[in-house]
């Protein structure tokens, strides 16, 4: 078969088993969309503006390999780039594909529209260097292949986003047929000297230790590593416990699942256990102001083995080369069991979780809204937490094996949740997937929406309407935290128009909410946006702690240089 660049990047996106690319069309690339739907079992996803259409492709990451978008020159791929900083921050490989200009347009000193109005146009991939692992432009057909392999193996090597731009002259150029797809996905190895290094350095600190415990952190489930935990976990029989970006990467029903480390606000007993132990197993840990709670808890110690994605660190030694996906299994064959840590905890004279049903007809709180969502909480459940007090909601939930938590803690940009699920559903139609969002949150990208009603996803929208930003409220209180209130649960008629089946209701108390779930899991032709009114005084205690933490950690008085 006779290949153009268009075809052999979809065909490559294809043989990565993605089924879906999201688009928004602009000049610049619709003789590129036109070549990648030669790819036949590759659909094009549209979505509403090239923020969301970035999203969602972060979000189809979070279930298969890789996402992809397509955009045009500037106008679309200037906002793309705030979710390519997502998906770098948040450690998801995604391509941003970006239409550009016709090749003859190069140094001919043309002025050319959707462009900041000079006639250099590589301002647009020098940007994309600084928020991608590689960035690469297609302007003759014969590079491509090189190229385009060039940018997807970093990407899914470095779980972070790649970039391509592809002259809109030479899409449909002939190029060469695709090789084999093992040259873009066989892993790096591990250096053999320094992964048996490493694992002897962790075994003998782990001999010498009295009460290890496991500590998963965000970047567990992008190295791909979360059933080797496991492994890990069963084999020394100790306690493990998850980071907030990491809640649902350990199988919560295992008995050694312990609950949330996030400082002060962690779980009943967690923050305690883990600092009396003295040797904690950091796998994949970020360490930022929002996991730490305003730095008041780094709980790290000299007998403490933090294992990343590309290196481990253990005794005072660092170990290069050598990959979470390869370090475990070694540490694993070698390590002992040591159950102190669980034992202790078990110990601990804990408070019980006491769930109160509130009365049917009173006003609606955040207590019984989430004693509701865990009730529809299975084993195929993902649940996508927005910036907000969803966070702090989020970590009370007990999840079933199998279902699944997202959220996107380190870039934060609220508005995220939208198109992201967009995505991920796109990705997962079968599984229940809920969002947990914020009015505010869902200003920014709540036209989305309609692109869920368009392909008929059951996806469940609880939008929590608190009359403002919560959690901005926490952290520092003014006037800009006041919102425009919205008829949310109206906006899905305006969605739906003439053949939508979306679903749009409001509850206010416990009875209202009832009736409404039922009819958003019996909703299977469309999305189900139940509007919750909740009091603005009403938010999680953590959130409480967490934002005067936060409060202090910005206000900390200026550095002063003698
Ligand atoms: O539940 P609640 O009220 O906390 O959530 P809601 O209503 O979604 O409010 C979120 C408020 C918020 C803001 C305004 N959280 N973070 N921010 C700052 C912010 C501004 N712009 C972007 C793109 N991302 C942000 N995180
Ligand atoms: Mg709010």
């Amino acid at each position: 078969m006779k290949y153009t660049v268009g075809h052999y990047l979809a065909t490559r996106l294809v043989q990565l088993g993605l089924g879906h690319v999201f688009a928004v069309a602009g000049d610049y690339n619709l003789a590129l969309l036109d070549e990648m739907a030669k790819a036949k079992d590759l659909e094009q996803v549209y979505c509403c503006n090239e923020l969301n259409c970035g999203f969602a492709a972060e979000g189809y990451s979070r279930s298969k390999t890789l996402g992809a978008s397509v955009v045009t020159f500037s106008v679309g791929a200037f906002s793309a780039f705030n979710a390519v900083g997502g998906a770098f921050a948040e450690n998801l490989p995604m391509l941003l594909i970006s239409g550009a200009p016709n090749n003859n347009d190069y140094g001919s000193g043309h002025i050319l529209h959707h462009t900041m109005g000079y006639s250099d146009y590589r301002y647009q991939i020098e940007m994309a260097k600084k928020i991608t692992c590689a960035a690469v432009a297609i302007n003759h057909a014969e590079e491509a292949p090189c190229l385009i392999d060039h940018a997807i193996r970093h990407a899914l090597r470095n779980r972070k986003p790649a970039y391509i731009e592809i002259s809109c002259n030479i899409v449909n150029q002939p190029c060469t047929a695709p090789g084999p797809i093992t040259s873009i996905t066989n892993n790096l190895v591990s250096d053999d000297a320094s992964l048996k290094a490493a694992a002897k350095a962790c075994l003998e600190a782990l001999d010498k230790a009295k009460n290890p415990v496991i500590i998963i952190g965000g970047k567990a489930r992008s190295a791909g590593v979360e059933n080797q935990i496991v492994k890990l976990a069963d084999k020394m029989g100790c306690a493990v416990t998850t980071m907030a970006q990491a809640k649902g990467f350990f199988l919560e029903e295992k008995p050694q699942y312990i609950g949330t480390l996030w400082g002060e606000i962690s779980s009943p007993g967690v923050e305690k256990l883990v600092t009396n132990s003295d040797c904690r197993i950091y796998i994949g840990s970020i360490f930022n102001d929002y996991s730490t709670v305003g730095w008041t808890s780094e709980i790290v110690g000299e007998g403490d083995i933090f294992i990343s994605a590309h290196h481990t660190k253990v005794a005072n030694k660092e170990f290069s080369g050598v990959y979470l996906k390869d370090f475990l299994p070694a540490l694993t064959s070698g390590v002992k069991r040591n159950s102190t840590s669980l034992e202790q905890f078990k110990a601990m004279k804990l408070p019980t979780k006491k769930v109160v049903v509130a009365k049917g007809n009173a006003p609606l709180n955040t207590v019984e809204l989430c004693r509701q969502i865990q009730g529809i909480i299975d084993h195929k459940t993902t649940l996508f937490l927005e910036t907000g007090d969803s966070w702090f909601h989020g970590m009370h939930f007990d999840l079933p094996n199998g279902a699944r938590i997202e959220s996107e803690m380190q870039w934060g940009h609220i508005g995220w949740s939208v198109p992201s699920m967009f995505g991920y559903a796109v990705a997962e139609p079968d599984r229940r997937n809920i969002m947990m969002v914020g009015d505010g949150s869902f200003q920014l990208t709540a036209q989305e929406v309609c692109q869920m009603v368009r392909r008929n996803l059951p996806v469940i929208i609880i939008l929590i309407n608190n009359r403002g930003y919560s959690i901005e409220v926490m952290i520092h209180d003014g006037p800009y935290n006041r919102i425009k209130n919205w008829d949310y649960a109206g906006l899905m008629s305006v969605f739906n128009a003439e053949d939508g089946h979306g679903l749009g209701l409001k509850a206010k108390n416990g009875d209202e909410l009832a009736v409404a779930m039922k009819k958003a899991l019996n909703n299977t032709k469309g999305p189900t946006l139940i509007e919750v009114a909740i009091d603005p005084e009403d938010c999680s205690p953590d959130l409480v702690i967490w934002g005067k933490r936060v409060a202090e950690a910005n206000s900390r008085p200026p550095r002063v240089v003698k």
